[in-house]
C-alpha cells in the first residue's frame, strides 16, 4: 500500500490544497514583505537558493554529534553539508574552527557560557539598557540568573563605550568572561582594547558580532579576529542567511569545549535544513559580489542616519559604523512604541528600542532602531535610503504634532512606500 492510499496527496499536494489557512497566512506575509520597506535590524531577505535549502528534505533527517562521529546512521549527506558549512565559515571569517550547529545567537552565547564558566562565575557584558543583548548576562536571562554578571554601559555625552570604565569594572569584578557586542550599539567596537582589558584580568574575550557579521565578511568593518578568543554570530541579519547561529575561534582546545557545550551541553540534534541554509548563505558571502553588498549596507545606514540628523533627530553616537541606526526621540517628545506603530502603518516596520539612559519601560522606550540590511538586499541605494529617511521624518513629525490624528499621513506615506518597493521587487515581480 503506497502512502497515497493511506493519506491521499501526502507527497504530491501543496500547502494551498491541504491547508489553505496556513497557505493564506504565508501568502499574506509574502505580500507584506514585498510592499514594506523593512528596517528591522535583525531581518534580511534571503536568496531563492537559501530559501530552497531551508525548505529542503534535510528537515526529515535527525543526527546528533558532529560529522564523522554521529549517533545516528544515514548521515553521509548531512555530514557533507556540515563540513562545507564549517569550511566556508572558517574561510569567510579567517579562523581555524567553526561550530555551525547553534539554532540561534542566544544558543551560541549559552554554549560559550557553558563551555567556559561554572555556575556563579563572574562575567562582564554590556548592559541591555545600553545596547547589550539578553544573553550577555541580563538578570532575567539564564546568562544572568546562573552567573554573577556585571555590566558596562556607554557615556552619556556620546553614547559610546567608556573603555577606561570597562577596565575599572573588570579590575573590580575579575570576570572569567568578557562579552563585547550587542543588539543596539551602532559604533565599531575597539576589539584590541577589549582584549587588553581581558588579558589584564585573565578573562576570555567573547565578541558577539551578530549585527555586523555581514560587514566583517564583506570587508566593510574590522574583524574581531585576532583579538577575540571566541566569536559568536547569527546568520540572518547582515550576513543575509536563514535563521541560526555560528561560533568561531582559533584555539583548538577552547573550540573542543565549545563543541561539547553545543552538543550535548545545550542542544540535541542540529536543524539540518537550517545548516544547509547556513552553508548556502556562507557560500554567497564568499562571492565577490557580497563585498559590494556589505559596503552598500554601511553606506545606506550612514545615509539614513545623516538624513534623520539633518531633520533634527538625535542619532545615538552621532552616526553608525554598522547596519544599525538608533534614534533618540526624546527631543520630539515621542515614545518608541507609538512611533514604531505609526511607522508600521506607513509601511516602514522597525522596532521600538531603549536608548542609553532611557527612563521609559522596555515596552514603551524613547527610541527606534533601524537597520539597513534588508532594504539594501532588495536593491535600495543611498538615494532610496535618503528618501525613506525623509518619509520617516514626515511620519514622526506628524505624530509629534497630532498623536491621535496621524492616520491620513500614514496612509499617504504607505502609498508612496508601495510605489517605491514595487520598483525593487523581491522573489520575482508580481
Ligand atoms: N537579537 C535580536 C535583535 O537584535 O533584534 C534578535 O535577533
Amino acid at each position: 500500500m503506497g502512502a497515497d492510499v493511506l493519506h491521499p496527496g501526502y507527497f504530491t499536494a501543496g500547502l494551498a490544497e491541504t491547508d489553505p489557512e496556513i497557505a493564506a497566512a504565508i501568502d499574506d506575509e509574502l505580500t507584506r514583505q514585498r510592499e514594506v520597506v523593512e528596517l528591522i535590524a535583525s531581518e534580511n531577505i534571503v536568496s531563492r537558493a537559501v530559501l530552497e535549502a531551508q525548505g529542503s528534505v534535510l528537515t526529515n533527517k535527525t543526527v546528533e554529534g558532529y560529522p564523522g562521529a554521529r549517533y545516528h546512521g544515514g548521515a553521509v549527506n548531512v555530514d557533507a553539508v556540515e563540513r562545507l558549512a564549517i569550511a566556508r565559515a572558517g574561510k569567510l571569517f579567517g579562523c581555524r574552527f567553526a561550530n555551525v550547529q547553534p539554532h540561534s545567537g542566544s544558543q551560541a552565547n549559552q554554549a560559550v557560557f557553558q563551555a567556559l564558566l561554572q555556575p556563579g562565575d563572574a562575567v562582564l557584558g554590556m548592559a541591555l539598557s545600553a545596547g547589550g543583548h539578553l544573553s550577555h548576562g541580563a538578570s532575567f536571562n539564564m546568562s544572568g540568573r546562573h552567573f554573577a554578571a556585571s555590566h558596562y554601559g556607554v557615556r552619556r555625552q556620546d553614547g559610546r563605550i567608556d573603555y577606561d570604565a570597562v577596565a575599572r569594572l573588570a579590575e573590580e569584578t575579575r570576570p572569567k568572561l568578557i562579552v563585547a557586542g550587542g543588539s543596539s550599539y551602532p559604533p565599531a567596537i575597539d576589539f584590541a582594547r577589549f582584549r587588553a582589558v581581558a588579558d589584564a584580568v585573565g578573562a576570555t574575550l567573547l565578541v558577539d558580532m551578530a549585527h555586523f557579521a555581514g560587514l566583517v565578511a564583506g570587508g566593510a568593518h574590522p574583524s574581531p579576529f585576532p583579538h577575540a578568543h571566541v566569536v559568536t554570530t547569527t546568520t540572518y541579519k547582515s550576513l543575509r542567511g536563514a535563521r541560526g547561529g555560528i561560533i568561531l575561534g582559533d584555539d583548538e582546545a577552547l573550540m573542543k569545549r565549545i563543541d561539547a557545550a553545543i552538543f550535548p551541553g545545550v542542544q540535541g540534534s542540529p536543524l539540518l535544513h537550517g545548516l544547509a541554509a547556513k552553508a548556502a548563505c556562507l557560500g554567497e558571502a564568499l562571492k565577490p559580489a557580497f563585498r559590494a553588498y556589505a559596503e552598500a549596507v554601511l553606506a545606506n545606514a550612514r545615509a539614513l542616519a545623516a538624513t534623520l540628523m539633518d531633520k533634527g533627530y538625535d542619532v545615538v553616537s552621532g552616526g553608525t559604523d554598522t547596519p544599525i541606526v538608533l534614534v533618540d526621540l526624546r527631543r520630539q517628545g515621542l515614545k518608541g512604541n507609538a512611533a514604531s506603530d505609526s511607522l508600521e502603518r506607513a509601511g516602514i516596520p522597525c522596532n521600538k528600542n531603549a536608548v542609553p539612559f532611557d527612563t521609559e519601560k522596555p515596552t514603551v522606550t524613547s527610541g527606534l532602531r533601524f537597520g539597513s540590511s534588508a532594504a539594501t538586499t532588495r536593491g535600495f541605494g543611498v538615494a532610496e535610503f535618503r528618501l525613506v529617511g525623509a518619509k520617516i521624518v514626515q511620519v514622526l513629525d506628524g505624530l509629534a504634532r497630532d498623536p491621535t490624528g496621524n492616520g491620513a499621513l500614514e496612509a499617504a506615506v504607505f502609498v508612496e512606500v508601495r510605489e517605491l518597493t514595487a520598483r525593487f521587487p523581491i522573489y520575482g515581480a508580481v
